[in-house]
């Protein structure tokens, strides 16, 4: 495995460290340091107690049963996920509680009370049982940033039927492939939605994707209404508004859900074009979400979470829909763009609600950088006592900033390791009892067990980096690959037998603090979304007028990855900007607007291997002008000479 050395350099060289101060840590839920101790020696006693916290319908016998590489956990439990998220805190003191405050981009709003909710949530579950949605049927969800996703999802989650969320930017192509594959018979999705003022056209993508899969019946919510212009199919589609006007309002008991039953899947970018379903089991997954918010997040009952990630990713799926409501905490959810209608929205937010924790992503800090403190500055932030970054490596000095221009050098910051796969946050610092270091995940959370390990699986010297891996099973972990248990296999237990490889690079330093160092396979991650290479390769290649396609990922101010696609074009093709053009809106139509490469670069020849293998390291090399590493395996060295000429001329 090859690690950039410079940035090992400037990470080695980073010092600072920010002890939690002694008033944070007196009022902090996990404020005792024995609990690692304590977790490490009988990590299953620790996830045991922590499940507890969750309310079972019936108790769970064996904590764990590991058969490598599959995981059970809290076997013989009943419970439902819906029920702990909204019921439980509806039916009880949480009654009248904001669970769920909602701000629109035009500046609608909408506050959700835990009853409110309730309703709603109960309301769409008959919806989808008039419907003939039953337990373990798959439910395809394609929505903006609005109140109908959590509802839609926890309504599935209420009668045991798994969702499968697919983020509103993906297109019409991916949204088809992500049905196809889940099996699903329903897709709930809306007219459009609203993005920088404008429309994501997300029925019209449906209409596109629809066709020819098992989807049956087409759930329309009516967001942007008569501006949309959507056409409606009949006998297929119908208005959520209606459908919700014709259900029963009367409470709707929850489907007592096995331990082990599926919560939800989640598709996710891997190493090869096909995207990954990732399953979720309900008891472990709630477990972990649950325990995070309490634990990393410190949640308490008068705070106010802002994660400002949309739903269709995992953070919004854990951060803001089933972590936060199973502890019963009041969420902040955005539809929009942080700079719509000014720069300064997430702060007028901020404020407007009284934020209390700020959970985004080292891609917004740094685009705030770039546009300065003075959008922060005209808003009171005082609120705010605790931030928390997720998505990729944070650099040092957007670290820094995040510190002193929102936190006003008074917030602790969280810097959360974790994939879709983890189901929550894995290396992270429990606020009250760990000092923090600028562009440092800090270590593993209690009950997690993290090590970096070289090529045969051995532990590495601090300070050389290696493999992270993940030692022991954890609640959360994702317990296979939809409908393809051999890839869940290959990809994550195949390298070191029974220990979980996420794919990323790290290192430790003198503490034992880890240092992530991004990815060392071909997932490309811009502005914290994964995007396989492969599949973007893919995307090229179905083009008419390309012959190969090599994608990787080079380093990026602000998306701190950007995609560069090197093409090989057919026979008699002309390379000029319109096929640049083409190529790219290809792709964007292929996946969607966040795969769309950044440049493309015409290349005559890709350099391979003598085993015909492309040499993704090389043009890494060549995109971000660094000197170039071992060539000698290349089977035709003049490739990559004509190719550096080239890009220094592009
Ligand atoms: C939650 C989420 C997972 C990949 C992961 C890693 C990168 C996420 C990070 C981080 C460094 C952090 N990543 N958080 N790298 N520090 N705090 O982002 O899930 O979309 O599945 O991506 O993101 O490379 O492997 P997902």
């Amino acid at each position: 495995m090859t690690v950039d050395p410079e940035k090992l350099s400037t990470l080695l060289h980073e010092n600072r460290s920010f002890p939690p101060s002694e008033e944070f840590r007196a009022q902090a839920n996990f404020n005792d340091e024995a609990v690692y101790e304590k977790a490490a020696n009988d990590p299953e006693a620790y996830w045991a107690e922590q499940a507890n916290e969750l309310t079972w319908f019936e108790p769970f016998e064996t904590v764990c049963e590991w058969n490598s590489p599959h995981a059970a956990w809290f076997l013989g439990g009943k419970l439902n996920a819906a029920y702990n998220c909204v019921d439980r805190h509806a039916y009880g003191a949480r009654k009248n509680k904001a669970a769920i405050i909602w701000e629109g981009e035009p500046g609608d709003s909408r506050v959700l009370t835990y009853d409110m909710l309730r309703r709603e949530v109960d309301k769409a579950a008959h919806m989808l049982r008039s419907l003939g949605v039953q337990k373990g049927d798959r439910v395809t969800i394609y929505l903006p940033m609005i109140p109908e996703l959590p509802i839609s999802m926890l309504a599935c989650a209420k009668i045991g039927a798994v969702h499968s969320v697919v983020f509103g930017g993906f297109s019409a192509k991916a949204l088809r492939e992500r049905i196809v594959d889940a099996d699903s018979k329903i897709l709930i999705t809306a007219d459009a939605g609203w993005r920088r003022g404008g429309q994501i056209p997300l029925k019209a993508n449906a209409d596109e994707a629809v066709p020819d899969t098992p989807i049956e019946n087409v759930i329309v919510v009516k967001r942007v209404g008569e501006a949309a212009n959507v056409t409606m199919k009949e006998g297929r589609d119908t208005y959520w508004q209606e459908l919700m006007g014709k259900a029963p309002t009367t409470p709707l008991d929850a489907e007592p859900m096995d331990s082990e039953d599926i919560l939800f899947l989640l598709y996710t970018s891997g190493t090869t074009g096909k995207p990954k379903g990732i399953v979720h089991t309900t008891g472990g997954y709630l477990t972990g979400v649950n325990t995070s918010l309490r634990s990393v997040f410190d949640l308490k009952d008068s705070d106010v979470f802002f994660c400002t990630a949309d739903i269709g990713w995992v953070t919004g799926h854990t951060y803001i829909v089933y972590g936060p409501l199973s502890a019963g905490g009041t969420v902040v959810m955005y539809e929009g763009s942080p700079d719509y209608p000014g720069r300064d929205r997430f702060w007028d937010i901020v404020e407007k609600y009284g934020a209390t924790i700020l959970y985004t992503a080292p891609t917004s800090i740094r685009t705030f950088m770039k546009w300065g403190p003075q959008y922060a500055e005209s808003h009171d932030l005082s609120s705010l006592r605790l931030l928390g970054t997720v998505g990729e490596p944070i650099n040092p000095e957007a670290w820094m900033w995040f510190h002193e221009h929102i936190g006003k050098g008074r917030c602790p910051i969280v810097d959360t390791w974790w994939q879709t796969e983890t189901g929550c946050a894995m290396i992270a610092p429990l606020p009250g009892l760990v000092a923090t270091k600028p562009g440092s995940a800090t270590r593993a959370v209690p009950g997690v067990s993290v090590d970096i390990v070289d090529e045969n699986g051995n532990s590495v010297d601090p300070q050389s980096g290696g493999y992270l891996v993940i030692k022991k099973p954890w609640p959360s972990m994702l317990r296979t690959v939809w409908g393809d248990d051999e890839r869940f296999k290959n990809t994550y237990f195949g390298k070191f037998n029974g220990i979980y490889l996420p794919g990323d690079g790290a290192h430790l330093d003198e503490d034992g603090y880890v240092w992530i160092l991004g990815r060392i396979d071909d997932v490309i991650n811009v502005s914290g979304h994964r995007i396989g290479a492969a599949e973007v390769e893919s995307a090229l290649v179905a083009h008419p007028s390309v012959a190969e396609a090599a994608v990787i990922g080079r380093s990026h101010a602000i998306k701190g990855q950007a995609i560069t696609a090197f093409v090989t074009v057919r026979e008699g093709v002309d390379t000029n900007d319109e096929l640049v053009a083409s190529l790219k809106q290809y792709v964007v139509e292929k996946i969607g607007a966040m795969a769309r490469p950044e440049e493309i670069i015409f290349a005559a020849e890709l350099p391979k291997t003598r085993s015909a293998k492309i040499m993704r390291r090389l043009l890494r090399d060549i995109a971000e002008g660094r000197v170039l590493g071992d060539t000698t395996t290349l089977a035709d060295p003049s490739v990559v000479e004509s190719l550096k000429t080239q890009y220094k001329e592009d």
